[in-house]
């Protein structure tokens, strides 16, 4: 049954059919979870794990998405681990669920699983991260522009250090998409610059700890003494290094110019404090760009293969003002 349901929403996306009607799979049968077949939707969600608060965010945002829709979410956090989430994928699949989505941790490593679900006719949807898989493996991938991220935020440095800066990088987890396409953005971003120098670079894997425990390092060692600017890829590594800095007795914000990526609150709220310089934000709440998409490719809608999620770009200057607007 459940390859029928994969082949009518692959041959509706192709044809680029509309307005299939709702709840028929390729037997006419009322199977597939409609209002109608009153049977409820069942998703399988492979979410990454807790390690930021952009990622506490979005595990609330598609939660209470699902819960304000009805819909039967079975949600597996793999802990930043791979191997569990293809155990959480293999289980959905075994489970007979009606779509698969994903947050990948890293870009490879993905199309065997993605083939079973491909072969179990059950359609899978990205969020977040982009998976290095051929297109026919997913319906959608939904998420922000990465490289666009790194790409304003080092357009904002370079105005900022007025084209000269020793520069220290945190990097993202290593392997996954936002970490390597935030560092290909932001080396964009500098390249005409030849003041702006990258003098280290080290990955602290997104979590607050492993930047702290980085920067500490980093500051005791003969490079440390030279850097100017940092450029890390999430709020809670910058936070991170933040307090490293503070231990250190250095003024971050001042001493050590700092731009990251995410906009949670606490960046917002170490901006208001004059610790953080510049936040790139990086929407968190795609909850409902998720639940959209499955609504809409049940009902044989077409879907566009790529859904870019905009994101803006807030400093010191601005922080106060939108402190309060800030969702997550
Ligand atoms: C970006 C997301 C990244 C965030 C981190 O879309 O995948 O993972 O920037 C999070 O905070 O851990």
């Amino acid at each position: 049954m459940k390859r029928c349901v994969w082949l009518s929403v692959l041959a509706m996306i192709a044809v680029g059919c509309s307005g299939g009607e709702a709840g028929k799979t390729a037997e006419g049968g009322g199977t597939t979870p409609t209002p109608e077949t009153g049977k409820k939707l069942v998703v399988g969600f492979s979410q990454i794990g807790a390690e930021s608060d952009w990622r506490t965010a979005n595990t609330e945002s598609i939660r209470s998405e699902a819960e304000k829709r009805g819909i039967d979410l079975k949600f597996a956090d793999a802990q930043q681990k791979q191997e569990n989430q293809i155990k959480a994928i293999k289980s959905f699949i075994a489970q007979g669920v009606d779509v698969i989505a994903f947050a990948p941790v890293v870009e490879t490593g993905w199309e065997p699983v993605l083939r079973e679900a491909k072969e179990a006719g059950i359609p899978v949807i990205v969020s977040d991260r982009r998976p290095d898989v051929p297109e026919d493996l997913y319906v959608t991938f939904i998420g922000s522009d990465f490289v666009k991220e790194g790409e304003m935020a080092g357009e904002w440095l370079v105005k900022k250090m007025g084209g000269t800066a020793k520069i220290a990088e945190l990097t993202g987890t290593t392997g996954s998409a936002p970490a390597n396409d935030r560092a290909k953005g932001f080396r964009n971003a500098i390249a005409a610059t030849p003041g702006m120098e990258i003098v280290f670079t080290q990955t602290g894997d997104f979590t607050r700890a492993k930047g702290k425990e980085v920067m500490e390092a980093l500051l005791k060692s003969p490079t440390g003494k030279e850097i100017k600017a940092l450029y890390a890829h999430n709020d809670d590594m910058a936070l991170g290094a933040i307090q490293a800095m503070e231990e250190a007795g250095l003024k971050p914000g001042e001493d050590i110019i700092i731009v990251s990526i995410d906009g949670v609150k606490a960046a917002f709220e170490a901006m208001v404090a004059g610790k953080l310089n510049c936040t790139v934000e990086c929407n968190p709440l795609l909850g409902p760009f998720l639940f959209d998409a499955i609504e809409k490719m049940m009902k044989g809608e077409m879907l566009p293969k790529r859904t870019v999620v905009e994101d803006k770009m807030y400093d010191q200057t601005q922080a106060a003002a939108e402190l309060p607007n800030r969702k997550y």
